[in-house]
């Protein structure tokens, strides 16, 4: 289903098999060389959801290749195999759908040469890190912008364990108007083309709705695919 034009939400689309084989994968990159944790923000405040980064660590408000937060050291490489994963991810999501969905938008903050005009077919769609966040029963995500990439390629969203509320607004105002979308376990979500900088958050976790089967015996992991823009 398009929520919006280029946002697309495709339910269910990882098999058990997958949803269990990324859950074993993300509780050994939990683990290290940089261990999940609850990323600290500029202002001082820390974020409710756990992260772990691969490929480029994340920090607001940039990507480098090491973590200053545990001593410069190097993140974990972005398995070829996620890489995949991202590539049939927007094939399934773009499948069928009018080339414009996909077709790649300029965002405010974004130089033209810093984002490619045109549209990222699943051959183009080359994934260079993974956020992995992890959601207790309480955590959160207030609505934000992901502009830290110099790429107006899309995001891959894969949600693991239990169901959520997820919040997708508008590229003007963190506020209203928005659309409120239920993900469970297994759903697909690829943001591209005019949507790839809207608005967006996860305002509730709804604790105890996934099933134990996926291997997560309880939170919420979602998984985001993304295009840095930077080189080395
Ligand atoms: C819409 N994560 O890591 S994934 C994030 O469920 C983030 O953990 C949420 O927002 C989560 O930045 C939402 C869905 C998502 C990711 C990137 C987007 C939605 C997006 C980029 C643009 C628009
Ligand atoms: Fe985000």
């Amino acid at each position: 289903r398009e929520i919006a034009p280029g946002a697309v939400h495709v339910p269910g689309w990882l098999s058990l098999a997958q949803q269990q084989a990324l859950v074993v994968a993300c509780r050994n990159w939990a683990r290290g060389p940089v261990p999940i944790r609850h990323t600290k923000l500029p202002n001082g405040g820390v974020m409710s959801v756990q992260t772990v980064c691969l490929g480029w660590h994340w920090q607001p408000y940039a990507y480098t290749r090491t973590a200053d937060d545990v001593n410069g050291v190097q993140v974990a490489e972005l398995p070829s195999w996620l890489v995949e994963l991202g590539r049939t991810a927007v094939a399934a999501a773009y499948q069928g759908r009018d080339p414009a969905t996909a077709a790649a938008h300029p965002s405010p903050t974004h130089t033209r040469d810093t984002c490619t005009p045109g549209t990222y077919t699943p051959l183009a769609y080359t994934p260079d890190t993974a956020l992995i966040n992890f959601y207790d029963a309480q955590a959160k995500m207030g609505m934000h912008q992901d502009k830290d990439e110099r790429s107006n390629a899309p995001v891959v969203s894969l949600s693991i364990g239990d169901r959520c509320v997820f919040r997708f607004g508008n590229t003007e105002t963190r506020t209203k108007p928005y659309t409120d979308v239920e993900l469970a376990s297994g759903d697909l979500f690829v943001f591209g083309g005019p949507s790839r900088f809207a608005y967006h958050g996860v305002p509730k976790v709804r604790p105890g709705t996934g099933s134990p089967a996926t291997g997560l015996a309880g939170g919420r992991l979602n998984i985001t695919l993304r295009m840095t823009g930077l080189r080395g």
